[in-house]
């Protein structure tokens, strides 16, 4: 399968579960706290600046966001956690998405959880771990932001987490555009139903 990364479009944003994607695609979630990078790294993906919206101010929208590569692949930009000024009421309904997310969902092939590299694993990130093991959903990391730290840092988290998961780390650099064939192969071997 021959697939053109640059050719994205925008399909929807879902604010409820009745939004919901349901196409014969297979899926892959960018999930992670508030500001890690997730759009950033979708627009990288697909060498597009301005097709997931990024912010400095961490996202106070709760949607998942469409957007469907070259009429095979569909990324799903997923609502942030972990952002404190966020009011309990927000809370509970990305609480609530989320559930609905990973209930009803179709064709869910992979979840990356984007790690910030110069912040680690979270408390939160673990906690996500926890509840996508829990629902049998198949997850990766993704180390963000690698530009704004020594490379040897960045590696040696990827380690650390490599160590403690037994899953291979991608390192990512959005502003570097750097990690993205390796992401790439990753998703499509991925699709192809080969181990990666
Ligand atoms: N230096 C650097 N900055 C980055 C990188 N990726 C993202 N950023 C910056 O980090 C901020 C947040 O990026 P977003 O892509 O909006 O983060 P997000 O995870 O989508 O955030 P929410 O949608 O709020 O959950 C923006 O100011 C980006 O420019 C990167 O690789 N390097
Ligand atoms: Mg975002």
């Amino acid at each position: 399968m021959k697939v053109n990364w640059r050719k994205v479009e925008f399909l929807k944003s879902a604010f409820r579960k009745e939004d919901f994607l349901n196409a014969p695609y297979p899926v892959f979630t960018f999930c992670g706290r508030s500001n890690v990078g997730k759009s950033s790294l979708i627009n990288m993906l697909t060498l597009n600046r301005k097709m997931a919206r990024t912010s400095a101010t961490p996202g106070k929208t709760i949607s998942v966001n469409y957007f469907l590569v070259d009429g095979k692949i569909l990324l799903a930009d997923l609502p942030g956690y972990g952002y404190a000024k966020r009011s309990k009421k927000e809370k509970e309904r990305w609480k609530r998405l989320m559930e609905d997310f990973f209930v009803e969902q179709k064709g869910i092939k992979e979840n990356f959880i984007l790690v910030d590299s110069r912040i680690g694993l979270t408390e939160l990130d673990l906690i996500m771990v926890d509840w996508l093991k829990f629902l049998k959903q198949e997850f990766a990391f993704i180390l963000t932001k690698t530009d704004k730290i020594k490379i040897s840092r960045a590696r040696e988290l990827a380690r650390e987490i490599e160590s403690q998961f037994g899953k291979s780390v991608i390192l990512t650099s959005a502003k570097k555009r750097e990690g993205r064939r390796e992401l790439i192969n990753h998703i499509e071997k991925k699709v192809r139903g080969e181990k990666c």
